[in-house]
């Protein structure tokens, strides 16, 4: 299988398959990446000093989450594994909203009951990612069959990675959106690494997209770190999908160029060579190239999109350590309609608890 390449590593374009994209559009991508780069490195760096207990980066990544966003409606749902907050960010989930909940505060949205990275939010269609690897696989598909069912004209994407590949999850999902004929956009994330697992360990298979052919789905392999491939990609199987031709299944190679998570040391286990190899495929110095190229960037501006960003986050930081933590009362909430007495007794017994080490 060929792999779809429409920016080359030094930003250079096919113009016959160059995606029509706005020039406004083409630079509120890029801020994006640049944003999703910055927010890593403030992550991790927040985590190393105590202040955060957890990060996870999607450096090397930024391609393909801010590359399919672009390509989808806003009313379209988004069922993210969990590299991919630039999705929500693009489409204008508050950045205050993440800093608190990045320190677990009382502003937190998520009242402190998920791990730092790991929010969703309904109001922009980005769905709550789920711990077990490949579950959201199936809610997509599920989801999928329920707009087709309500006769909603709208599309659902789900991301996974190369290691969701070898999860009963995977084949229940593909298996069941092909069979019904849902609305749903396969996108597997193959950055190469499932923590310390190797793709090659993952599969016997020449791709990951020729998965696709034993579903009866069509696959496609796209260069992961070039966005005008994943935009055209994603632009074109949500067409299908909306004509109601069902799901296409989508692998972008990729690289996670840096740790799983905040836990994890890489060192330990990945050849420096490997990253090396990578680092020099960067999207974002690709796309930066190809924007300078169209006039549609000038030199210079990179960095003054992220000192702005930056200066807006410190701020937010700032506040944020400021905030108490989630009030007590928020574990228990949410859940039940009138809180059973067996949880109004574990309540008042923490919150007793509470009164005595204060
Ligand atoms: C069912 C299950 N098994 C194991 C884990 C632990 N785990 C978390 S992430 C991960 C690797 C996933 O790799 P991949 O699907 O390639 O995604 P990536 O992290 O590379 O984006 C594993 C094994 C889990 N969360 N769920
Ligand atoms: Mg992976």
């Amino acid at each position: 299988m060929s792999m779809l390449q429409i920016l080359d590593s030094s930003g250079n374009n096919h113009p016959e398959l160059e995606p029509n994209i706005p020039e406004r559009k083409l630079v509120k991508m890029f801020e994006y990446m640049i944003l999703v780069r910055l927010l890593d490195e403030k992550g991790m760096r927040l985590q190393r000093q105590g202040r955060i207990s957890f990060s996870i980066p999607s450096t090397g990544q930024e391609a393909t989450q801010i590359g399919a966003v672009a390509a989808l409606n806003s009313e379209d749902w988004i069922f993210p594994a969990y590299r991919e907050p630039g999705m929500a960010f693009y489409r204008g989930f508050p950045l205050v909203d993440l800093v608190n909940h990045w320190f677990i505060n009382e502003k937190d949205p998520q009242k402190g009951r998920r791990l730092p990275g790991l929010f969703g939010s309904k109001k922009y269609r980005y769905v709550n990612p789920s711990a077990p690897i490949g579950t959201q696989i199936i809610q997509a598909a599920g989801a999928g069959f329920a707009y087709k069912y309500l006769k909603e004209k709208i599309v659902n994407i789900v991301f996974f990675g190369d290691g969701a590949t070898s999860s009963s999850d995977f084949h229940s999902g593909l298996n069941f959106g092909a069979v019904f004929k849902t609305p749903t956009i396969f996108f597997c994330q193959n950055n190469h690494w499932a923590i310390s697992v190797p793709l090659s360990k993952q599969t016997g298979a020449a791709s990951l997209a020729d998965k696709a052919k034993g579903y009866g789905l069509p696959g496609i392999q796209i260069d992961g770190n070039d966005i005008l491939a994943v935009y055209h990609a994603v632009f074109e199987a949500a067409k299908r999908a909306r004509a109601g031709e069902g799901p296409t299944f989508i692998e972008a190679v990729t690289y996670r160029a840096g740790p799983h998570t905040s836990s994890d040391d890489p060192t330990r286990y990945r050849p420096k060579k490997d990253l090396e190899k990578w680092l020099k495929l960067d999207p974002i110095k690709r796309f930066e190239k190809y924007l300078i190229s169209k006039k549609f960037l000038k030199n210079g501006q990179t960095n003054k999109i992220r000192s702005s960003f930056d200066i807006e986050i410190n701020t937010l930081i700032a506040k944020a350590e400021e905030y108490r933590p989630p009030a007590l009362e928020t574990l228990f909430s949410d859940v039940y309609s009138d809180l059973p007495w067996h949880l109004k007794e574990q309540l008042d017994e923490i919150a007793s608890l509470q009164r005595r080490s204060i």
